[in-house]
């Protein structure tokens, strides 16, 4: 009779449920970075990041669920089943058990794709994950899409599956990590900044040079796992917080040349870090260096809206103010393409938040 019970319970609760959602998440690249975690949870930072969403380079995740009595995961990368993939899969599931009990059990069929290739330095884990949660919390159908509960906890899923992928959900600056300038913050999910952005801050777009498409030298797990011990590792997070505060009063100030030194010293600093741990990393290549050089002189020479950033690897991001895109793009073709590989750069507005398409 209780299994009756049960199975009444469960078969009413499964009735709210949506059965196949897809979603397309944007990817995101920090302007203050996040490196190094805290031990006293899964993904909980040790400083507090900012982050622009990347528009145009996204994942596209369907996500199929039928109720079953033990978990099964099918996981296909564009229509290929990629098993390889499933170990981290299974490990984000059983993280996020806690706040979403009925993944425990059923049958989920997951595709995804993402729009740019492999290689790119572009965060795929923060696209993938992003959507995933997405259809998830969607998929769960309890909370309604226009509250900040809803997106904080896609976030804070998001965040059990990657770190960086927690901020993924807003289309303007979102800010992971606890912080006495943002009073919402928090080290378990991400928030958007919710003052306007000045108008000379508004529209940036990033291209991204790829300066080498080969495989990470270092892992984001053994990376962040360097600051333990870093000799460092404190000044850096005290570093961090103090840019923070000073990007959020210039993101809304437009002071264009402050945002220029913040972003640029963050991501030295980042490399930097990798540079000074134990075992060190030099995860720039020499094309990287002439590339950022040629960046700091034609900034000198013509005083345009541009700068750099970089994420755990040699390719470059160069953000720049849309309103000069012409320029740019020229400034690319005659003078950075020799440095990329193959000729290849990837570009994309800034913003974007993850779209659903139910197939109910
Ligand atoms: C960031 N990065 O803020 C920094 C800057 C790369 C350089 O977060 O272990 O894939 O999944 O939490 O998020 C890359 O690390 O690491 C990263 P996990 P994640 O975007």
């Amino acid at each position: 009779m209780y299994l009756g019970i049960i199975k009444f319970v469960l078969g009413v609760k499964l009735l709210n449920m949506k059965s196949k959602v897809t979603v397309t998440c944007p990817s995101n690249i920090a302007l203050i970075k996040y490196w190094g975690k805290k031990n006293t949870g899964i993904q909980i930072p040790q400083n507090p990041s900012i982050s622009w969403s990347l528009s145009d380079l996204n994942a596209k995740t369907t996500v199929q669920y039928r109720p079953g009595d033990i978990r099964q995961i099918n996981f296909s990368y564009d229509g290929l089943v990629k098993e390889s993939f499933l170990p981290k899969i299974n490990e984000f599931f059983n993280r996020i058990e806690e706040i979403l009990p009925w993944v425990k059990n059923g049958i989920f069929n997951i595709d995804t794709v993402n729009n740019f290739p492999h290689g790119t330095g572009i965060a795929s884990s923060a696209a993938g994950f992003g959507a995933l949660a997405t259809a998830l919390v969607e998929l769960e159908n309890k909370l309604n899409k226009d509250t900040d509960e809803y997106w904080n906890k896609v976030s804070e899923i998001a965040r059990l599956g990657s770190g960086s992928a927690c901020r993924s959900m807003y289309s303007k600056p979102a800010i992971w990590g606890a912080s006495e300038a943002i009073h919402d913050s928090s080290d378990y999910y991400a928030v958007e900044l919710k003052e306007p952005i000045h108008p000379s801050l508004q529209n940036w777009k990033d291209c991204v040079l790829i300066i080498d498409s080969g495989e990470k030298k270092v892992s984001s797990t053994v990376g962040h796992s360097l600051l333990n011990g870093h000799a460092y590792a404190e000044a850096r997070f005290l570093q961090a917080n103090k840019n923070l505060i000073e990007l959020i009063q210039v993101l809304k100030n437009g002071n264009v040349d402050r945002f220029i030194k913040i972003v640029e010293s963050e991501a030295l600093q980042l490399h930097s870090m990798m540079m000074s741990s134990i075992p060190y990393y030099m995860l720039m290549r020499p094309n990287t260096v002439a590339v950022i050089e040629e960046i700091w002189n034609f900034r000198e020479a013509t005083n345009l809206p541009l700068c750099f950033t970089l994420d755990a690897g040699a390719n470059v991001h160069l953000l720049y103010n849309k309103e000069v895109e012409s320029s740019i793009k020229t400034f690319i073709d005659t003078k950075l393409l020799p440095y990329c590989q193959n000729a290849t750069y990837l570009c994309s507005g800034i913003g974007g938040k993850p779209q659903i398409e139910h197939h109910d």
